[in-house]
């Protein structure tokens, strides 16, 4: 169990090869077959090869899990929690290499890794508490000599797939709530990602989670993704990916009647208005649009500016965002890191040229190639000004460094575009009138609203998520994740020692 860094397999070269791990012991595919993963920064440079997992295998995975589930859910909660902690202090100890293999095989920036890595190790210690939490209720009986009270429950092997973007923060939002109610986990990561996963299933080993209560499944959506979705065995699963996924997971997930949490697009929207202090508005826009180039949930794509401070707006914008610079992840002196994969790339390019027949482009627009840039996925941060609320390039989401500018006349024109889009994740609004700093905290129709500060940035201990086609009503982080996690079941105790009917004995 305590078994560590999975020796290279004899079947492969010198590249290191990783394993899934089930049951307690790294192991191979059924399929005998791996993939590569690349960094996305010179694609010259394998990190390793990893399983190419199959339907038998997640079938194994399942079954470990469900073997492993008695024990786990009577295992005292706050034990668990104990075995969270545990995990957080070796995120802690081991936070700088964990943040230099991100950087490498996801690309983004060394600052940024770090603080990806902690906000794992933040979900972790905040759910390590939740183990000697977990409230339920305790009220009165309407009848004497009667107790009324309600406690959560696992609801039994979770299955938790997730994206490459925060290839170690998003699985430990998804896995720390589902480990500490009682559930197991089958975990199946990007396949952009799968190094970062196998880092961080290595350090849940160590921290002591027995033996088939985690574990790890490397391969497709199309096979190890869907066998999860489809096992009837599974009890809840927990996405964050792109909207096309998650609305075929949604079928599938609602035709069997399974617990499924969503996190899906994002267009999200920074409004700025004429009294705004435009320098710190600046600060926030680029940080928001090309911090991790453009590729969180909650990224800025779009910025709903007041006429009379476009221009200075604009300014500012295109002259700091020319000086950013592009480079990998590993190297300190980068602000912009890459793409994570040539289909990204081709994705944003292709906005860029819907963006020319709506928009003016203004600043960038094409794929870096100079140098050694040229081994990896980089794409020039991009500015388009004069972008109507309703274009494309305003409307849709790119995942990438390419920020709209979108003129309006008033604050009430500001909202209605902010609001005009099928997602609701995260807004941010830049003025100086508290008024109407409160007008939008009640207007914005998103599921995290700042106010003086860009559209990313969510701490772990508030529930996060969207509104409309962002999710489907469910939030991670915060106490409220356990929702996602646990049935409820509500108990009545009746020590009166004789029949007593609710509703009708106490009119
Ligand atoms: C995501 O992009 O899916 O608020 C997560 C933020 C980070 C989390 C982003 N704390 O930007």
């Amino acid at each position: 169990m305590t078994q560590t860094a999975p020796p290279p397999s004899a079947a492969t070269t010198e590249l290191p090869a990783f394993r899934h791990f089930i049951a307690g012991a790294w192991c191979e595919s059924t399929s005998g077959q791996t993939f590569e993963s690349r960094n996305p920064a010179d694609r010259r440079d394998i990190v390793g090869r990893f399983q190419q997992g199959t339907a038998a295998d997640v079938a194994m995975a399942i079954r470990a899990a469900e073997t492993a589930g008695p024990m786990w859910r009577r295992t005292p909660a706050p034990k668990r929690g104990e075995i969270l902690y545990a995990f957080g202090a070796l995120m802690a100890q081991h936070k700088e290499r964990l943040a230099r293999a991100m950087a490498r095989e996801m690309g983004k920036v060394l600052s940024e890794a770090r603080g990806d890595v902690q906000e794992g190790i933040d979900i972790a210690f905040l759910m390590a508490g939740e183990g000697r939490r977990m409230q339920g209720q305790t009220v009165p009986s309407e009848l004497p000599d009667k107790w009324a009270m309600s406690i959560r429950q696992p609801i039994g092997v979770a299955g938790i797939i997730t994206p490459w973007n925060f290839p170690m923060a998003i699985p430990c939002w998804k896995m720390m709530p589902a480990l500490v109610t009682g559930n197991t986990v089958v975990f199946k990561p990007s396949s952009d990602t799968p190094h970062c996963a196998t880092l961080l299933v290595e350090l849940m080993a160590e921290a002591g989670f027995p033996a088939g209560v985690v574990n790890l499944v490397t391969g497709s959506g199309g096979e190890v993704g869907d066998a999860i979705v489809d096992s009837p065995d599974i009890g809840v699963i927990s996405f964050t990916g792109s909207s096309t996924t998650g609305r075929s997971i949604a079928t599938k997930a609602g035709a069997k009647l399974k617990r499924l949490s969503l996190e899906l697009g994002g267009k999200n929207g920074v409004v700025v208005l004429a009294d705004a202090d435009l320098d710190l508005a600046t600060d926030g826009i680029l940080w928001s649009a090309f911090g991790t180039t453009g590729q969180r949930c909650t990224a800025c794509s779009r910025v709903i500016v007041e006429h009379d401070v476009v221009e200075p707006l604009l300014k500012r914008l295109e002259t700091r965002a020319a000086n950013l610079r592009l480079g990998p992840g590993l190297d300190e002196s980068t602000d912009v890191g890459p793409l994570i994969n040539a289909g990204a790339v081709d994705k944003v390019a292709s906005y860029v040229d819907i963006g020319r027949s709506e928009g003016e482009l203004v600043l960038g627009g094409g794929r870096a190639r100079d140098g050694d840039l040229g081994h990896g996925n980089f794409f020039e941060p991009t500015i388009f000004a004069g972008v109507g609320a309703m274009d494309r390039i305003g409307q849709e989401e790119i995942f990438g460094p390419v920020l709209s500018v979108i003129p309006v006349a008033d604050y009430g024109a500001a909202m209605l575009a902010l609001n005009q889009t099928r997602y609701g994740l995260s807004s941010s609004i830049y003025t100086r009138d508290v008024n109407t700093a409160f007008r939008a905290m009640r207007d914005f129709e998103t599921g995290i609203v700042y106010v003086n500060a860009g559209t990313t940035g969510a701490e772990t201990h508030l529930p996060f998520g969207g509104w409309k086609e962002t999710g489907n009503g469910h939030r991670e982080a915060g106490n409220v994740a356990l929702d996602t996690y646990t049935e409820w079941k509500s108990i009545y105790v009746d020590f009166s020692g004789r029949l007593q009917r609710a509703q009708i004995d106490n009119q």
